[in-house]
């Protein structure tokens, strides 16, 4: 048989068939990093808290006064909340005090994370000094050991973005088997008190992949500006299941805080007042988008805006209620004097070149 044969031909043409479905499939994957890793959940790590108390109102006001850091940290990168479990760096080889910079540690130097970093009133979770920390990782990674530091007394979490010299090793683990959680009991120096960071370095075992987590906690019930005692943000959020994948950012978020828009409310006349609006596109990757609408009132004052954004495709908003390609004002940006403005983000699924919003007043 010659190697030209039909025969011959019909095999090399399927080969190239599945290797084309292998390009594909791995394109898949990588559009798709948030189920793949893991996070510190007790005591919640700074994103993974934001992500677990607010996921379900991210957009509720409420969270400003309640829980402020995760109030920057929304607003900073929405995107990154929804990647709560992707906070690591690859290929440190160990050297995590040269490779991680001072200032970066809760963000494993990722700007997306950066918000992790800022100083300020972290809500903390109340720890006696002997206590159990759990990492949650639905990818199953495995860890070569734990790693677990403890700020020194007299660091203040509300003033000083974490550095090395702030922290002590409390604990090195031993090596844990590729099956989620893994938890380690850990003691902490009984002259700590009040708001302190436990940081975890978590080293991955499929990869050189150490995950970094700052995590605030509260010792010894002395705090001298104890952390508001805040109800829970939203009751009706439901637990965290721990078994549960990591969540798909593409999944528009449920917002049932967010006011219904009003019914009663009387119709505006027409003559009243306008708005016009431009979107910005702030970031972008292989599969969608991250994108700013900004909403300027006329020459007169308005009562409520809408925008539809024409060609995107919007799976989640923030500051303001999607449906279909329209965002329509949330409950405390609509009302504008005039030449006042408002913004609202969101995310698009597929291309944002030929995006063009128009506003109109509601
Ligand atoms: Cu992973």
């Amino acid at each position: 048989m010659s190697p030209f044969s039909p025969l011959r031909r019909a095999v090399a043409a399927a080969g190239t068939l599945v290797l084309g479905a292998a390009l594909v499939a791995g394109s898949v994957v990588l559009a798709a990093p948030a189920s793949a890793h893991g996070a510190v959940s007790d005591p919640p790590a700074r994103i993974y808290g934001c992500y677990d108390r607010w996921s379900g109102a991210h957009t509720d006001p409420a969270m400003a006064t309640q829980d402020p850091q995760c109030w920057d940290a929304w607003r900073a990168n929405p995107n990154a909340m929804w990647n709560w479990n992707g906070i690591f760096k690859e290929n440190v080889g160990g050297r995590h005090e040269q490779v991680i910079p001072d200032g970066k540690l809760c963000s494993a130097d990722n700007p997306i994370y950066d918000a992790a970093n800022d100083p300020g009133p972290w809500r903390t979770t109340a720890k006696p000094y002997d206590f159990r920390l759990t990492v949650h990782d639905p990818s199953n990674h495995g860890a070569d050991y734990l790693k677990i530091y403890v700020t020194k007394q007299g660091y203040d979490a509300r003033t000083k973005a974490l550095a090395w010299s702030d922290l002590e090793l409390v604990k090195t683990t031993g090596r844990y088997a590729a099956s989620s959680p893994y938890v380690t009991d850990v003691s902490i120096p009984r002259d700590r008190t009040g708001h302190h960071v436990v940081f975890t370095i978590w080293q991955a075992s499929h990869l050189d992949q150490p995950y970094y987590q700052c995590s605030d906690v509260q010792f010894g019930g002395g705090d001298p500006a104890p952390n508001p005692t805040t109800p829970a943000p939203n009751p009706t959020t439901p637990a965290p299941n721990p078994t549960t994948p990591g969540p798909n950012p593409t999944t528009p978020a449920p917002n049932p805080t967010t006011p219904a828009p009003n019914p009663t409310t009387p119709a505006p006349n027409p003559g009243a007042g306008t708005c016009t609006a431009t979107v910005s596109v702030q970031s972008s990757w292989q599969s969608g988008y991250q994108a700013a609408v900004t909403v300027t009132a006329g020459s007169t004052a308005i009562t409520g805006w809408k925008v539809t954004v024409a060609g995107a495709t919007i799976t989640q908003a923030w500051n303001g209620t999607a449906s279909g390609s329209t965002i329509t004002a949330a409950g405390w940006n609509g009302s504008l004097a005039a030449g006042a403005t408002a913004s609202a983000g969101f995310l698009g699924s597929g291309s944002s070149s030929n995006l063009s919003a128009t506003c109109s007043t509601a």
